[in-house]
């Protein structure tokens, strides 16, 4: 019989207690259920005494946000705590150490970060974070690259896939990003002033046929192994500091749909400044440092990732004259495509961002949700 169930705050102190060099054999230690995500349980594991403390994360086996009847598979925390090990390796200091993972547990126990904030909280809260663009550019160049045809054996990156195919999650985005936004799915969810707005997304043929050829590229186009959920949630941040958080959604897939997710949530946070920005010159003062930092983080990204290819692009086809240029256009073609698609789901589909559901004035609200939209659309 599997030994897999949802662990007690006792047993995730137990399993903590025998984690080598971080919890001291004696003095209290206390445990509290922080899970706030769409999926899993957070134990917070800390230890008054001396300080020390360390997170344990468990998959549930359904999507915690819609309850038992949206079953998942476990193997999503083998995959998470594999690609946060795979990081940690690529991109040294933008993750969170891992202690242990049990996969018969469908448990990670990692570095707690609570000396972080949430991206997503800290820029709502008005944090700004200057190194941000080129710690993130650095995380996804590297992880990307690395994992690339362009930067690892090509025959060990196929089996490198097959360990990290995804079915369920992938799943969950080709549903909630690339269709459920689109048609009249239940799982929808949104203010009922956007009822119009919606129904535009509906019949908007165009918008459908770029729909498509989004979602044809995240089922067939394995380029490198994504982080998959890169949202400012996923991310932690001081103003010297980010670690990227819950690569569960990772698999092979396009380079663009990782950029995009990172763009898409500053471009949200953008359009939320109709709310969180106290007048128009502060308002324009903090999409200034959005739309610059989004800017920069392409050009940084850009600059990295074609300067590992330069010194470690193992292909000689891949040295092609006009090849490279080729490229990093397609890349940057694929993340603003995907960016968009990003933006949209958020307004109208299920799970939605603080960013905008915090909004308390409903019609403030509806300026930033369609503010979203326009963006997402074009
Ligand atoms: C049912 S899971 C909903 C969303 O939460 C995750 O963070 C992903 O973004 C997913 O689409
Ligand atoms: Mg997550």
């Amino acid at each position: 019989m599997s030994p897999y169930h949802p662990l007690t705050e006792q047993e995730a102190i137990d399993i903590a207690r025998g984690i080598p060099g971080v919890l001291a054999a004696d003095g209290d230690v206390t445990c509290r259920e922080i899970g706030d995500g769409n999926l899993n349980l957070v134990f917070h594991v800390r230890q008054p005494s001396t300080g020390a403390s360390l997170i344990l994360k468990q998959a549930l086996p359904y999507a915690k946000v819609v309850g038992e009847s949206w079953p998942l598979s476990l193997d999503r925390a083998r995959i998470e705590s594999e690609k946060l090990i795979l990081e940690g390796k690529l991109a040294p200091g933008l993750v969170p150490k891992v202690y242990h993972a049990d996969h018969e547990l469908a448990l990670t126990v990692m570095e707690d970060l609570s000396s972080h904030v949430i991206m997503r909280q800290g820029l709502i809260d008005g944090g700004a974070y200057p190194l941000f663009a080129e710690h993130i550019s650095d995380f996804m160049a590297k992880t990307l690259f690395f994992t690339s045809d362009l930067g690892m054996n090509q025959q060990e990156k196929k089996l490198l896939a097959r360990s990290f195919a995804n079915p369920d999650l992938c799943k969950i985005t080709e549903d909630l990003i690339f269709d459920h936004p689109y048609t009249d799915a239940d799982t929808n969810s949104f203010d009922p002033h956007l009822a119009e707005d919606a129904k535009r997304l509906r019949s908007d043929g165009a918008l459908h046929l770029e729909v498509a050829l989004l979602r044809e590229k995240f089922l067939t186009r394995a380029q490198a192994l994504l982080h998959g959920d890169l949202h400012t949630g996923s991310i932690f941040v001081t103003e010297q500091s980010t670690k990227v958080i819950d690569p569960e959604f990772s698999y092979y897939g396009p380079i663009g749909f990782d950029i995009g997710a990172v763009l898409a949530n500053l471009l949200l946070h953008y359009a939320s400044q109709e709310h969180w920005s106290a007048d128009a010159a502060s308002r324009e003062a903090r999409r200034s440092y959005l739309t610059s930092t989004v800017r920069d983080i392409w050009t940084l990204f850009d600059r990295k990732f074609r300067a590992l290819w330069n010194e470690h692009g193992a292909d000689r086809v891949f040295r092609t004259a006009g090849y490279q240029d080729d490229y990093m256009l397609r890349l940057l073609q694929d993340t603003a495509g995907f960016a968009g698609a990003k933006m949209v789901r958020r307004i109208v589909g299920l799970a939605h961002v603080a960013d905008i559901d915090k909004i308390p004035d409903p019609n403030v609200r509806a300026a930033a949700q369609r503010l979203s939209l326009a963006i997402g659309t074009a």
